[in-house]
């Protein structure tokens, strides 16, 4: 079979992978070596790409109202339905909400259909939720939205910054290629966080500032900067605004940040010591009421000391879904136009108008996300159309999200997956190609243009994205602008259009593809923008010339913000964010066994005075409430974070832990700039969740858990969920039968005096499914109870392995399937003292090296104990 090379579809580091398709369906895996962004690296997710790519749950045909439809009378009806409305309620009274997870293509043409045709500029994406504030920041300072460094000042920095960026497990590939610098050069980092996350393994200095507090921080270095004299000469030149910005600096307290001044200093020396530094930052300054001045705040450090557009230095927003770029170059978001223009320009919008042809162009921006849904809510929004993203799940205020979704005259969503939170309340379901079954383009964080490519035959009756909405930009009556029949052509106009918005002064210009040919399309290489008659490639803005009118950057005078107060009733701020093997809300990394065992279920990290407090022990539940919603979580007692300050991971939903959907806490407050949500503070009251019983159960079929609290979680051989209950059931067996959807007559063992109950179903001697109640936690082998499923027998009863066989444990190393109880032990017997000792040992963290931290921090455990023993 050939071997194809594409890019992964999941984080924003956009690298380039060897597909090998194996005539079953399946694909082979590997890291492209020729791909700039990785070399022939993956991180676990990317290297698990062949188990996420079965047709299982797949949406496989349209649907309207729950039945099965043909593809014309789906789209058809679309059509009819937004037309109508349109009719009726004008342009406005419709909406797209939309994806940086959608290839450039199919972005494009969603944002000609609403911006230029329909008339509205209401078409928000989930990059709303993202990447607004460096959006707005970038804007603010360069006049357009640009990044200007490239991934490898990464690597030639002296100081690298990492400000609220789990970089680790986020941007893992990227982290490795981080780590391999400092390794070969010693490069300083520097982790701003307030949570001790992974990424702290190769910090010389983690400040845990207070919540919110970036912009007080980079205030105060700015000052500094001016303060050392390393700020004006000429740079100066180059610079609007730099009085009123140190100004505004100067009056910051350092007590606003929380940090000694002991860490300050530091800090200061790192960052002003060296003038090759880059600061990268993520969603712990995006994601937030003070987001964009956050941005400004680093910004203005780089543009004050001029260090910025040369080769080892620069501000470096990371992004994080794979074309979160490429929905901002086709103007993705409400308040922008095609190709980096503005919809408040006339000039801009003009020539878009022209370039289209457009009968009713977007005179001013739409919607963003979270006034989108408010306008859903209150009837201003009658259609909507949902594209690649399960906004029930992972919008602020989520439970008002799904009603508002639930009570919207007409809503369709296109999506590669049957049953997702967002799916169930549709009207019309689209079934997309999903990663392999497609062909189009995607942007890294570092403006890396790559070919996503076919590998595989589109699931059932699988449609593109882009060509779902050209389908119904024709049926609206716009055949002759929505006739593409190729990605192809959609890329060459928008390479077209980009010549036009070149030559208005906009920095995104890859007019050298506006005559692209199929041919050359197909054999496209990774490229990076712009790439136009007089521009290839490169950093921006080495030479002193931004793109704002006077050509000079403005600095903005930043006031820093705290976030809002916690009070009496929610007196603990909730932090969230992601895993190191899941995406999202798991429609596909869910599916992979491997990626489900890092961390298999929703959790609540809370310092150890907290859970005294609350009288919560590690692996209790906890009832989390806030003023929109409430969560049950499993309690997962760390220093990692602070006190008052817990973290919950984001990607559980109704399909793999309804009360583990944490969205349904976070407040739609957003950032007055940007419109971003504060995703990373929401007020919180915590307290033990008074389960009467607790369960686990493993099924080679599929788990039907009816309960108070489940998650449920992917196995090599079937299922497992984590139960618990507020009433104790009257008939266990009962409960079990139903649980597992098996008639047959159940293996039972009670023990009256410790309250437990083990149920096993057996098949010819093998066991089927198994189901352990306790009144507390259960306290078993997982990995060994697993493990025997379709095998064993009665033996799972016993609930832990025997002498002859090892229990791998908690899985630490996805690649090579070595679980913590193998590495404590190794660790321990063989005296090993380094990750790298470790990696000879038992092979792990050896291949994409994402569980190296954790590795380290068990060996720093092991240490702890032997010094405790001896
Ligand atoms: N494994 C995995 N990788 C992913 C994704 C995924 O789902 N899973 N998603 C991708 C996407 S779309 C994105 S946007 C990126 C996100 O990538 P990151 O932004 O790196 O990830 P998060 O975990 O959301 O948050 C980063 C950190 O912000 C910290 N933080 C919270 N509040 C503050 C604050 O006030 N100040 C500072 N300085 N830090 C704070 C949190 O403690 C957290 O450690 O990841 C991408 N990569
Ligand atoms: N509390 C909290 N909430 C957050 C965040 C946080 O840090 N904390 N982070 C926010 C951020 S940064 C982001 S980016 C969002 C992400 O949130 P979402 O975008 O809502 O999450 P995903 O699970 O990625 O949803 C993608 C959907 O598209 C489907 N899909 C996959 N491929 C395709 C395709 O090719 N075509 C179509 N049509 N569908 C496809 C998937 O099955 C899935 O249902 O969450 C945000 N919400
Ligand atoms: S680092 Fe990101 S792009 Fe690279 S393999 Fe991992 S998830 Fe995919
Ligand atoms: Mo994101």
């Amino acid at each position: 079979m050939q071997t194809i090379r594409t890019t992964c579809p999941y984080c924003g580091v956009g690298c380039g992978v060897l597909a090998t398709p194996d005539g079953k369906g399946g694909l082979g895996i590997a890291g492209d070596p020729d791909h700039p962004a990785n070399r022939g690296r993956l991180c676990v997710k990317g290297s698990a790409l062949g188990e996420t790519v079965g047709h299982g749950g797949r949406l496989l045909a349209p649907r309207i109202h729950g039945r099965e439809a043909g593809w014309d009378e789906a789209l058809d009806l679309v059509a009819h339905r937004f037309r109508d409305t349109i009719a009726e309620h004008g342009p406005d009274s419709v909406g797209f909400y939309v994806s940086g997870q959608l290839l450039t293509e199919d972005y494009y043409v969603a944002n000609k259909l609403m911006k230029g045709f329909i008339g509205s500029a209401n078409i928000d994406t989930n990059s709303r939720l993202c990447m607004a504030s460096a959006v707005a920041g970038h804007r603010r300072a360069f006049g357009t939205d640009t990044v200007p460094g490239l991934y490898e000042d990464l690597e030639l920095a002296d100081t690298v910054v990492l400000v609220g960026s789990n970089l680790a497990w986020c941007h893992p590939v990227l982290y490795q290629r981080l780590a391999a610098a400092r390794e070969a050069r010693g490069t300083r980092v520097v982790v701003v966080d307030p949570r001790r996350a992974a990424s702290c393994d190769i910090a010389d200095l983690h400040l845990a500032l207070a919540p919110g507090a970036d912009a007080a921080l980079f205030n105060l270095l700015l000052a500094e900067i001016a303060r050392r004299g390393l700020a004006g000469g000429d740079a100066a030149a180059h610079l609007d605004g730099f009085d009123e910005a140190l100004a505004a600096a100067r009056g910051t307290l350092p007590s606003a940040t929380g940090l000694a001044h002991s860490q300050l200093r530091q800090f200061f020396d790192l960052w002003c010591g060296s003038d090759k530094v880059v600061t990268v930052w993520s969603q712990g300054v995006n994601q937030s009421d003070s987001g964009t001045d956050k941005v400004n705040a680093i910004l203005n450090c780089h543009l004050a000391s001029g260090r910025i557009g040369r080769p080892g230095m620069g501000p470096f927003s990371v992004t994080g879904q794979p074309n979160a770029m490429g929905g901002r170059e086709v103007g993705g978001l409400a308040n922008m136009l095609a190709c980096h223009l503005e919809i408040e320009n006339p000039a801009h919008r003009e020539a878009v108008r022209g370039f289209w042809n457009a009968p009713r162009m977007a005179e001013r921006p739409g919607l963003k996300a979270v006034d989108m849904f408010r306008a859903v809510e209150d009837g201003r929004i009658k259609a909507l159309w949902i594209i690649c993203t399960n906004p029930a799940a992972t919008m602020p205020e989520a439970d008002r999200v799904a009603r508002a979704i639930a009570g919207c005259d007409f809503v369709a969503v296109s999506d590669i997956m049957a049953r997702t939170d967002t799916t169930r309340l549709a009207h019309v379901l689209l079934p997309a190609t999903g990663w392999g079954e497609k062909d189009g383009t995607v942007t890294n964080s570092e403006r890396r243009i790559s070919r996503q490519r076919r590998t595989l035959a589109p699931a059932g009756q699988a449609r593109d994205d882009w060509r779902i909405l050209a389908e119904v930009g024709c049926r609206m009556g716009w055949a002759d602008a929505f006739g593409w029949t190729s990605p192809a052509q959609v890329f060459a106009e928008h390479a077209a259009l980009s010549g036009i918005a070149g030559g208005l002064g906009s920095d995104f210009d890859i007019s050298a593809h506006a005559g692209i040919t199929a041919a050359e399309y197909d054999a496209l290489g990774p490229f990076l923008w712009p790439q136009s008659a007089g521009r290839q490639g490169g950093r921006f803005f080495g030479d002193g010339r931004f793109h704002t009118p006077s050509g000079r950057a403005r600095m903005v005078a930043v006031t820093p913000r705290p976030p809002q107060p916690v009070d009496a009733d929610h007196p603990f701020r909730l932090n969230t964010g992601r895993v190191r093997d899941h995406w999202h809300t798991m429609t596909r990394t869910g599916l992979s066994p491997r990626l489900s065992r890092h961390l298999a279920e929703p959790f609540l990290e809370l310092h150890p005075s907290d859970a005294a407090r609350l009288d919560l022990t590690p692996a209790s539940l906890a009832e989390v409430c806030g003023p929109h919603g409430r969560a049950v979580l499993r309690v997962l007692v760390t220093d990692r974070v602070a006190p008052g300050h817990p973290f919950a991971p984001m990607h559980w939903t109704g399909e793999t832990a309804p009360s583990g959907r944490i969205d349904a806490l976070v407040p739609g407050t957003v950032d007055p700039v940007s419109g971003q949500p504060a995703l990373k503070s929401a007020t919180v009251a915590i307290r033990p969740f008074a389960a009467r019983w607790f369960g686990f159960a493993v099924s080679a079929g599929a788990i039907r858990p009816d309960c108070d609290y489940w998650a449920r979680a992917t196995l090599p051989r079937g299922e497992q969920a984590e139960l618990a209950g507020l009433e104790v059931p009257q008939d266990w067996t009962a409960h079990a039968r139903a649980l597992f959807g098996l008639p047959d007559e159940p293996l039972v063992l009670h023990d009256r005096t410790r309250g437990q109950v083990r149920l096993a179903f057996l098949r010819d001697g093998r066991l089927q499914a198994a189901l352990f109640v306790a009144p507390g936690p259960v306290g078993l082998s997982r990995s060994h109870v697993a493990a025997l499923l379709g095998e064993g027998g009665a033996e799972a009863l016993a609930g832990r392995p025997g002498a002859d066989r090892p229990d791998e444990g908690a899985l630490v190393c996805a690649c090579f399937g070595i679980g913590v109880n193998s590495i404590v032990q190794a660790i321990a017997t063989r005296r090993l003292t380094s990750v790298e000792a470790v990696g000879q040992a038992l092979r792990a963290g050896t291949n994409c090296g994402s569980c190296r931290p954790e590795i380290r921090a068990l060996l720093e455990a092991g240490t702890a104990c032997r010094a405790a023993a001896e």
